[in-house]
């Protein structure tokens, strides 16, 4: 388990470790409400030893900040984004507008409602401006994603998603055959 729970978290509850050098996934969300959401995925970039980067910009409070990380992204390591937002959710779309990178969106439910403002706001994007979204508070398969988009020219990353994926298989099969018993 690649997950050192005990490592020091910063005051926004990412760890330093996070911060890698040369990141190839960009995790951004519009507040920092939405990082307990994001944990799982997290964690799954950690496991598939893929390095990123968190942000926090926001669509709405922060447009500027936003528009300068989204429109620059592209001239970093980063290779592929995810956007997480809730409610008026327009920070992936936003993304996609500024950045040629693939951006994978995951609608984060919000306090009032059952979230498909969140889904809908994020899914139903105008021709030619693609975002690709998970199901709400998905960042497991946002992060899992992300990974195959980066697999296709990585071969290293590729055979840990292939492992990833023999060991969410054998996992199943063994509940399988504990419900026979
Ligand atoms: C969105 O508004 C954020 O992505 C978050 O999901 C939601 C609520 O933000 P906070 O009021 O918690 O900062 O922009």
């Amino acid at each position: 388990d690649l997950v050192d729970k005990d490592k020091p978290k910063q005051s926004n509850g990412v760890s330093k470790d996070d911060l890698a050098e040369s990141p190839l996934v960009a995790i951004v969300m519009g507040s920092d409400s939405d990082l307990p959401k994001l944990k799982d995925g997290l964690e799954i970039l950690r496991k598939l030893e893929i390095p990123y980067v968190t942000r926090v910009t926001s669509a709405h409070r922060t447009p500027s900040l936003m528009a300068e990380v989204a429109s620059g992204i592209a001239d970093t390591t980063v290779q592929c984004v995810v956007a997480a937002a809730g409610g008026a959710a327009h920070l992936p779309g936003m993304f996609a507008a500024y950045t040629p990178l693939p951006v994978i969106g995951v609608p984060i439910k919000p306090s009032i409602g059952e979230g498909m403002d969140s889904v809908l706001s994020i899914l139903n994007m105008p021709k030619g401006v693609p975002v690709a979204t998970v199901s709400l508070n998905n960042s497991t398969n946002a992060a899992l994603l992300a990974a195959r988009i980066l697999g296709a020219g990585d071969s290293g990353i590729r055979q840990r998603v292939i492992r990833y994926m023999e060991d969410s298989e054998t996992a199943v099969r063994q509940k399988d055959q504990l419900l026979q018993r």
